[in-house]
Order: C-alpha cells, then sequence, then structure tokens
C-alpha cells in the first residue's frame, strides 16, 4: 500500500474452463466504476487497457486438458505484464477467469525475489485451485494455478517456473469445495487452509490477523487473489461456479479493510466475473466496492491497527 499510483491491466483470459464470458470481465470493472472508486481514494489510476492474450478454442471433451496452448502463452503474458508492474506501482489485474494467476502470481514472485523480500499469497476462494494438469479431473486449467506457483510438476509446455512460492506462504480463506489430490496435496505441504467451518465457529477476523501478523514478522510482500465465488452467490451471482454458503457481505468488506490497515498488500487480482451471468452489474459492483475497502475506503477514521 505504499505506492500511490494503482495499475490497472485488463487480461480476458477465458480459456480456464469450457463456460465462456470471463472475457468480458475487465469492462464489467471498468463500467463498475473501479478506477473511479480509486481516484476518489486519493490513488492516481493507470488504466493499461487490455493484455492482447489469444482467445479461447473450442471446448474440448470434459476430463481432457482444456486450452493448455493458450493458457501456457497467457501465463507467459501476464507474469511479464506482472513483473513489470510491480517495479511502476500496485497492480490490480482484471480478470478473466482464475487461470490468470499462474502468470500473475508467477511474475509477482519474480519481483520479489529481486527485491529479496518472501512472496506471501492470500486466495480468497470457494476452491484451492491447487490442481495440476495430471490430478484435474475437469480439464479446467482455473483450478490449477496453485499447483503451477508451487512448483508442482506436470505442467509442461508452460513457462518454466522461476521462483515457486514456498506453499507454508500460501494460506487459503473460504474454502468449501476441496477435490481429494487437493486436500491431499495442502496437507502433505503445509499450506495454511481457513475453510468455511472455522470463520463459522472463529469468524474472519482471527485466522486473517494471524496470517497477517505471520506476513508482517516476515517483512513479506502479500499478492491478494480474490475470486468472485469466495462471496455467497446470493450476493455474487456471476460466476460459473457458485458454491452455496460463501462470505458474507461483511465478512468480505472485513477483511479487506483488515488488509488495507496492514499495509502489506501489493498486488491483487480480481477474477471469475462472468459478466454474462450478472443481475444488473450487482457482482461487478461489489468487486469494485470490495476494492474500494482495501484501498482505504471506511466509514471512520480510527487508529491504525497492524495485527502484529
Ligand atoms: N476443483 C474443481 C476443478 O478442478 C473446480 C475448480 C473451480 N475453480 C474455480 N476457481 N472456479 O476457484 O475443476
Ligand atoms: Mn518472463
Ligand atoms: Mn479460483
Ligand atoms: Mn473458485
Amino acid at each position: 500500500m505504499r505506492a500511490r499510483t494503482c495499475i490497472l491491466i485488463g487480461a480476458g483470459i477465458d480459456c480456464g474452463k469450457r463456460r465462456r464470458g470471463c472475457s468480458m470481465g475487465p469492462d464489467a470493472l471498468r463500467v463498475a466504476g473501479l478506477a473511479e472508486t480509486l481516484t476518489a481514494l486519493g490513488w492516481s489510476v493507470e488504466d493499461r487497457g487490455d493484455l492482447p492474450g489469444p482467445k479461447a478454442p473450442p471446448p474440448a471433451p470434459e476430463g481432457h486438458v482444456h486450452a493448455l496452448t493458450q493458457t501456457a502463452e497467457w501465463t507467459r503474458l501476464l507474469s511479464d505484464a506482472a513483473l513489470n508492474a510491480m517495479a511502476e506501482g500496485f497492480p490490480i489485474f482484471m480478470g478473466g477467469d482464475h487461470a490468470l494467476s499462474l502468470g500473475t502470481v508467477a511474475g509477482v514472485a519474480d519481483y520479489a525475489a529481486a527485491t529479496g523480500r518472501p512472496l506471501f499469497v492470500l486466495w480468497l476462494d470457494a476452491h484451492p485451485d491447487v490442481h495440476n494438469p495430471d490430478t484435474t479431473a475437469s480439464g479446467n486449467l482455473h483450478g490449477t494455478p496453485i499447483g503451477y506457483v508451487t512448483g508442482q510438476p506436470g505442467f509442461d509446455g508452460f513457462p518454466p517456473l522461476m521462483n515457486p512460492v514456498p506453499p507454508g506462504n500460501i494460506c487459503f480463506i473460504g474454502l468449501r469445495s476441496v477435490d481429494g489430490p487437493e486436500r491431499a496435496a495442502i496437507q502433505s505441504a503445509g499450506m495454511r487452509a481457513i475453510d468455511m467451518r472455522q470463520i463459522d465457529e472463529r469468524g474472519i477476523a482471527a485466522p486473517l490477523a494471524e496470517f497477517i501478523a505471520e506476513v508482517r514478522a516476515a517483512n513479506g510482500m502479500l499478492h491478494l487473489s480474490l475470486d468472485v465465488d469466495f462471496l455467497d452467490p446470493a450476493i455474487a451471482p456471476a460466476v460459473g461456479t457458485t458454491v452455496p454458503g460463501g462470505a458474507t457481505f461483511r465478512e468480505a468488506h472485513l477483511a479487506m479493510e483488515m488488509l488495507h490497515d496492514s499495509g502489506l498488500v501489493t498486488s491483487l487480482d480480481l477474477v471469475e466475473l462472468n459478466p454474462f451471468l450478472d443481475d444488473r452489474g450487482r457482482t461487478a459492483s461489489l468487486m469494485a466496492d470490495l476494492t474500494g475497502s482495501l484501498f482505504g475506503r471506511r466509514v471512520f477514521d480510527r487508529p491504525t491497527r497492524s495485527y502484529s
């Protein structure tokens, strides 16, 4: 949160799954007033437009890895864009489906390595997306970014990963749809996983504060990846993979407010928004509003909380 310039990068990647529509995500976020929200909070905003990634090919049969070549090409483009943008400000990657994060997290990790600081990743999502091309049953690569960035095998044809993120630096919050191989990977690698039951029992603030304290103690950089399906589908219908029982409006805003106060977040993905499925723009507007809370919108000023 030190840089006062936000760099908006549109990436309408739509090949991470079969159902199309996330290609329209960047424009929906623009129409929802994302740049204006940030400007009103005192940030200068540069909208760099949309990256010229390859279009999604026709759907492959279920179970086969879908659009591997296109996703690998997007990963190359996005990791370069992320590495470059990190040097210039706070990048906000407007997706696009969650396959976007193979590239953004890889590029941000390259930047963090160059600065000598450890990178942490906060994954707000119903799903952990920790498959690799060998374990995915659906063949949808939006279910694989954490697998890729932690250096799992099976990503032949993808750019070689220069700086894997240590599994212990990953924190999932909001999980409620986890496949068998994903559960095994999370447990054997020791990733921090806060499922919805823990949020029910402890609230969202306590586990998030623990993670923030760990990032601070390590002088880490923090990449936030916000999947629309982290939110309950009743408030965020514009996503292809709705899962009931998600984060409420206030749980989501509180997480963003705490992350703002932490001052640790240095890059952001807004992913899985499918405007074709939206209800009069309410999901796009909610994603823009949550970003506002992450960038300092508040009701009253209060002493800054550092959660250390
Ligand atoms: N785990 C399932 C699969 O691999 C569903 C993945 C859905 N992923 C997203 N992003 N919607 O979190 O297909
Ligand atoms: Mn590169
Ligand atoms: Mn996801
Ligand atoms: Mn998801």
